[in-house]
């Protein structure tokens, strides 16, 4: 195995002046005709990737090459410098097998129809070429298939019975390259830009799948309408086409003009989506939609630097969200993400920077620490220099770098020229993995209050030194009668220990800290449960208000883990909370949703401990009881309060409202074993609450009969029944969960070759934190025999997979030693991918 290095990138001797593909698609034996026009611009052979193409014949200016040049085994085809002019054009046909590709990468078939997906390096499954993202060139397509639709990147220029011409003038890396023929329909719309192009908008589905595309449609059409608003970026081809397939290793693909989608994040109606689901959609449309922008016209020069667009267009898919819906509950929503996903990844074996210096298989590589922290360096970054030098400095991005594959460098640098400030410390954030720790020590007296922060990173496999990073603290300061009396500051500490004053206080206030999460870091300080309950009932950032009252459940919770009957302060809390519900439903819903088991983990784990998953399940479980006994009234009216009014709608109003539902039902379901629950499940008019109720019943052990008319009513859906896949092992008691899945894995509709399947009941395990981290060893033992299995067939989606496994060193020798066991029986598997290997050896490192 190859270890790839950013240091070793080198650029390419070759700039393209045009590609020309040809394919003529059949499903075990497509033909790939290529034209691609050289032309030399620096020292070096021709260097073109493959992999596992059937070579029929390779061409300089049509003289043919002999084909004894082809790599052995996959790798590079290389045409030495000296036979070469300074222009020339290659030519190959190759054949490909569509069907075989199980795994999902270049051309594939999903469900009869064909399609691809290229990021990062699927297009040497294609046919030969410089599969890097710093080669960009024009594309010109055609397509002959007896398929009805025929699309490809770019403008459509010519359309016959059995053939399509696509020509994309913008120069593009092959990552971006896209091609889908198959029976589809199409919803449409058009959109004029800002400039007045007009833009045709299709959503292509499969056939009767129509009235299940307009919600993705719409939010296509906020998508394009919010990017000319908050950036002044148009769209610049005729059509912008969407399709959506079943079959598909990620959420979505920005492929040049011609998105392609797992339909999962496109086809919704009341009765088969959550207002979660509806949310996402909305999310993925913007996201992919943005990376037009920032990802298609400005790219990345090696995949080092994939941060660079999958960063910034999750930060702006963020906004856009938060414009869209509610800013505040949004960002409490990234925040948690952020924690779950990222700060687990930071903290653990498989840690690395948001701009990594190596890796063996860049599909390890999209990752929450590219994805996620790269939108909160890029949000911390715009704090540092504000909202409207942010505004110019994009703008010089977009001006400065426009058609360029760019580096981190590159990135930072327009921040450098717009504000004058020396962002080298700064750029720690992408170079340095690890989560730092913050501390804040109080210091009061007369009417002075200091305040010193210290930071501080643990080391990080291959990063032992953490110099201090640039750490800007968003605080207010809130008088003892609730009234703010700082409005929220931003204190930019660079140092290790640094101290902050804040002089002619009357009284001593309490320390709004960290508002609007201005940093990717943990929290440690002195705050008595007074101070926090102040906080949760005043201050002004929703934020910060929050986290007080999360945090007070977290000490609830991991005091209940630790067996004792912490809780009667998050209680009386949560009796204000209670109060004061109906004016922000959604926020009463976060706060009202105890933390997870697995964050009760983790929390307890950074104090030094071992979680034991079964009391921490017990423990949470007891506190949920004792809430929902303590508030039974508040909550049984509330739900009844929160029930919907009209027609659903999936807006931030609707949702919010379901979510205070479905957290009061949460807690009441402890008390009744489910009947508020059946009756729910019974009554629902969309998806969130059937699903919110099934969820109940499952944990309630009252679910037979609801499992059994749920797969009635949606047995024909596949996406529906996906979350019937779900729910079960996710919300089943510790003790039967992994039994459970078992069962379900035996059944004829576990499609486990389709990744929404799989992800689905092995994910859903893997998410139960107390079922998975069984003391016998038998959830570990159940993910991995699924993850040997499905390697073979799909190497991505496995190796993503293995990320179950990453929390493993912290919890005692027994479980530890049955992880390990585990992952050593993957690691021993013969033929065992690039990709599963890879994660497997760091996770056990
Ligand atoms: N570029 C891969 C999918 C996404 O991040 O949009
Ligand atoms: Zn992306």
């Amino acid at each position: 195995t190859v270890t790839q290095y950013l240091a070793d990138w080198r650029p390419y001797p070759f700039r393209i002046a045009r590609t020309r593909l040809e394919f003529d698609l059949a499903p075990r034996a497509t033909r790939v005709r290529s034209r691609i026009e050289f032309q030399r611009i620096g020292p070096g052979d021709l260097a073109l990737d493959g992999a596992g193409l059937k070579t029929l014949s390779l061409a300089i200016d049509d003289q043919p090459l002999d084909l004894g040049l082809l790599p052995a085994e996959g790798g590079q085809l290389v045409i030495p410098a000296a036979d070469l002019p300074e222009r020339f054009t290659f030519a190959a046909e190759v054949e490909i097998d569509p069907e075989a590709n199980t795994a999902l990468e270049g051309l594939y078939l999903s469900g009869g129809m064909f399609c691809t997906q290229c990021e990062a390096e699927g297009f040497r499954h294609i046919t030969w070429y410089p599969d890097r993202p710093d080669v960009m060139a024009p594309f010109e397509v055609a397509i002959r298939s007896d398929q009805p639709v025929l699309l490809s990147n770019g403008n459509p220029v010519a359309a016959g019975p059995g053939e399509a011409v696509w020509h994309d003038p913008w120069p593009k890396p092959a990552y971006l390259f896209a091609l889908v023929a198959g029976d589809l329909r199409a919803i449409s719309d058009r959109f004029t830009t800002l400039s007045g192009r007009s833009v045709a908008l299709n959503v292509w589905v499969r056939p009767g799948d129509e009235p299940r595309a307009g919600y993705a449609l719409e939010s296509l059409v906020r998508a394009m309408r919010w990017d000319e608003q908050a950036y002044g970026r148009e769209y610049d081809l005729d059509v912008f086409n969407i399709v959506a397939v079943d079959d598909f290793n990620m959420g979505a693909m920005e492929n040049k003009g011609l998105n392609i989608f797992n339909s999962k994040l496109v086809l919704a109606t009341a009765e088969t989506a959550t207002d979660g689901d509806y949310e996402r959609i909305e999310g993925v449309i913007g996201h992919e939609y943005f990376h037009n922008w920032t990802g298609n016209r400005i790219t990345c020069r090696d995949w080092f630097q994939l941060s660079l667009k999958e960063g910034l267009t999750v930060f702006r898919d963020q906004q856009f969200t938060g414009a869209m819906r509610s800013a505040a509950v949004k960002r409490i929503q990234d925040v948690q993400t952020l924690r779950a996903r990222q700060f687990r990844e930071d903290a653990g074996p498989l840690a690395h920077p948001p701009r990594p210096d190596s890796y063996q298989e860049i599909n390890n590589f999209y990752t929450a620490t590219v994805y996620e922290k790269g939108a909160e360096v890029i949000g911390m970054l715009k704090r540092l220099v504000g909202d409207d030098l942010y505004r110019k400095t994009l703008d010089l991005y977009f001006d400065r770098h426009d058609g360029q594959a760019c580096t981190i460098e590159d990135w930072i640098k327009v921040f450098e020229d717009t504000s004058g400030r020396d962002l080298t410390q700064f750029k720690r954030w992408y170079t340095d993995a690890g989560t730092p720790r913050l501390t804040m020590a109080e210091d009061w007296r007369d009417g002075t209050l200091t305040l010193t922060f210290r930071q501080e990173t643990a080391p990080t496999p291959g990063q032992p030194e953490k110099p201090p990073r640039v750490i800007p603290i968003a605080l207010g300061l809130i008088g003892p009668n609730g009234d703010e009396v700082l409005p929220t500051t931003v204190l930019e500490m660079t140092e290790a220990e640094q101290s902050f004053r804040f002089q002619g206080l009357g009284a001593r206030p309490v320390v709004s800290l960290l508002r609007g999460f201005s940093a990717p870091v943990t929290v440690a300080r002195e705050i008595g449960v007074d101070q926090q309950a102040l906080l949760l009932a005043h201050d002004t950032d929703a934020c910060a208000r929050w986290q007080a009252g999360h945090d007070l459940a977290l000490d609830a919770l991991v005091g209940r883990a630790r067996g004792t009957e912490a809780g009667a302060e998050f209680g009386r809390a949560i009796a204000g909370v209670l109060d004061d519900a109906e004016t922000d439903p959604a926020f009463a819903a976060l706060c009202l949703s105890l933390p997870g088991e697995e964050e009760i983990a983790t929390t307890l784990a950074a104090q030094g401990e071992i979680p034991d998953p079964d009391a921490i399940h017990a423990g949470r479980e007891a506190l949920a009881r004792d809430i929902a006994a303590a508030h039974e009234p508040a909550l049984a009216r509330l739900c009844d309060a929160m029930a919907d009014p009209g027609p659903y709608r999936p807006d931030a109003e609707g949702s919010g409202r379901r979510s205070l539902r479905l957290a009061c039902l949460a807690l009441l379901n402890r008390l009744d074993a489910g009947a508020r629950a059946e009756a729910l499940f019974d009554a629902a008019g969309n998806m969130t609450e059937r699903q919110g109720a099934l969820e109940c019943l499952i944990a309630a052990g009252r679910d037979t009969r609801a499992l059994a008319d749920f797969a009635q009513r949606f047995g024909e859906n596949r996406l529906v029944m996906d979350k019937w896949f779900m729910v079960q092992p996710l919300r089943a008691a510790p003790d039967r969960a992994v039994a459970r899945a078992r069962d379900l894995a035996a059944r004829p509709d576990f499609d486990w070759k389709n990744p929404n399947r799989f992800r689905a009941l092995i994910g859903g395990l893997a998410a139960n934190h107390a079922a998975f981290h069984a003391a016998d060893g038998s959830g570990y033992d159940f993910v991995a025999e699924w993850l040997m299995r499905l390697d073979p067939v799909n190497p991505q989606t496995t190796a993503r997979m293995t990320t179950a496994f990453e929390t493993m060193p912290r919890y005692d020798a027994g479980r530890r030693a049955h992880a390990r066991a585990a992952l050593q029986r993957i690691a021993a598997l013969q033929g065992l991918s690039r990709n599963t290997r890879e994660m497997v050896t760091r996770i056990l490192a």
